[in-house]
């Protein structure tokens, strides 16, 4: 095989290291609380990103080296890319990728053609899966990029577009079966709305949950049985997006009766956006049981824009998985790098060391949130912070069991109540200790 990188398969050489491309904590076989770093972290690779980002921005060109991309939509183009891509995923040893449908193959003239190429694609995708051992960790259908989803495709106000979508979620949850995908995400990039003055909120929101059963039906029909997955985000493009964070999710998953299929793949410039921390995300999806997956990014906080930067703040990292071990790690879910060099970062051998800082960054974010555990203080002091609740009476409320009348008798004979104090820089600081 061709090889595309001047660059040697990255390995694990230590924190001494001086070699920019070498890990320094990645170290897949190494076992952090008696699970290798590989099965706790999951990595994957976006193809829109790896693949298809050329680096353009709304005031200029791209600027991205791909020199074996022709730039055509012809077959051979989108086959010879899948080469590239798992020489580049073996020699970062990454073993999940994921993809939307238009990335791998292109829209061509007609819905027929479209699926024949994609076909092809998804079969040489089989082929090189197996030779690589590596595994899909979800795809999707892409509804956001043509102009025929401009005003949305499963809220779209034209009952054509959303038989197109279906459609194209179909195919989509097609190859993601035939591909052995562990999971199908839905990021409802134009599922919202750039003005209230011309749009129908109930219809459009119980249009998108008709789609979502009707997903689960086919989910069903074909045996697909990975997990489907919500991707919040508030707004870019629209004005407002429904899946906005979360709460909103998992608020529309229960109103309309998906929770059960459902969790949640949680971005962390996302969540910068919705005005939330990434932390603040995945603890009200770890609460509801709906912890699915991670789009691993990070964002310039005063920017305001869904920048999609590489993951590198090792308190970022720290925050997801003290969240994602607590919530017992990821089984289905993995950490898909959502995220592109900078313009500035043009050469290929920029993608691996964008990747190389990303996996570092959570190979240590794992290591500490661990060792965090182990150590215990910090789970110690939130459990004797709720301690009150472990006494009959808080029992009883908390079993729905207790009424106003009852705890106002108690709280008359008790008189003022003794509080303790939060010790949130006492805390911070204990968590710098590990950093
Ligand atoms: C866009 C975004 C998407 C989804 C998949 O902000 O995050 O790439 O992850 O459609
Ligand atoms: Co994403």
């Amino acid at each position: 095989m061709a090889e595309y990188f001047n660059v040697p398969a990255i390995e694990f050489e230590g924190p001494q290291s001086r070699n920019p491309l070498a890990f320094k904590h990645y170290n897949p076989e190494e076992l952090v609380g008696g699970k290798s770093m590989a099965e706790h972290l999951r990595f994957a690779s976006p193809y829109w990103h790896t693949m298809r980002g050329t680096g353009a921005d709304p005031f200029g060109a791209g600027t991205m080296e791909m020199p074996w991309d022709d730039g055509s939509d012809s077959e051979a183009n989108a086959l010879k890319r899948l080469d590239v891509f798992f020489e580049f995923l073996n020699k970062c040893k990454i073993d999940y990728y994921c993809w939307h449908d238009r990335d791998i193959a292109p829209e061509l003239a007609t819905i027929p053609e479209t699926n024949a190429i994609l076909d092809k694609v998804v079969d040489r995708l089989e082929e090189l899966q197996k030779e690589h051992n590596k595994k899909l960790l979800w795809g999707t259908a892409c509804l956001f990029v043509h102009p025929r989803y401009g005003q949305g495709a499963a809220t779209s106000p034209f009952l054509d577009v959303y038989a197109r979508a279906a459609g194209q979620i179909r195919k989509a949850m097609e190859c993601t079966k035939r591909l052995g995908g562990e999971g199908y995400v839905f990021w409802g990039g134009r599922e919202g709305y750039a003005t209230l003055i011309n749009t129908n909120v109930k219809k459009e929101l119980d249009h998108l949950a008709a789609m979502l059963h009707m997903a689960v039906d086919y989910k069903k029909e074909i045996g697909f049985d990975g997990p489907f997955y919500i991707e919040p985000k508030p707004q870019e493009p629209t004005t407002h997006q429904y899946d906005s964070d979360s709460a909103a999710c998992l608020n529309f998953l229960r109103e309309y009766g998906l929770m059960e299929h459902f969790k949640l793949n949680l971005e962390t410039n996302h969540a910068t956006l919705a005005g939330h921390t990434m932390q603040h995300e995945l603890r009200i999806a770890a609460d509801a049981g709906a912890l699915g997956s991670v789009d691993a990014n990070d964002g310039t906080a005063n920017c305001g824009w869904d920048t999609d930067e590489f993951p590198t703040d090792l308190y970022l990292t720290t925050s997801v998985m003290l969240e994602v071990l607590r919530a017992g790690g990821f089984t289905t879910g993995g950490l898909n790098f959502d995220a592109k060099r900078r313009r500035d970062s043009f050469t290929t051998e920029d993608l691996f060391h964008a990747h190389i800082a990303g996996m570092d960054a959570f190979a240590r974010g794992l290591k500490i949130a661990n060792a965090i555990i182990e150590d215990g203080r910090l789970d110690d002091f939130v459990k004797a912070r709720y301690s009150s609740w472990d006494s009959d009476l808080g029992r009883k409320i908390e079993a729905g069991e207790c009424s106003l009348a009852e705890l106002e008798a108690y709280a008359l004979e008790r008189g003022e109540p003794e509080i303790s104090s939060g010790r949130q820089e006492m805390l911070e600081s204990l968590i710098n200790q590990f950093i």
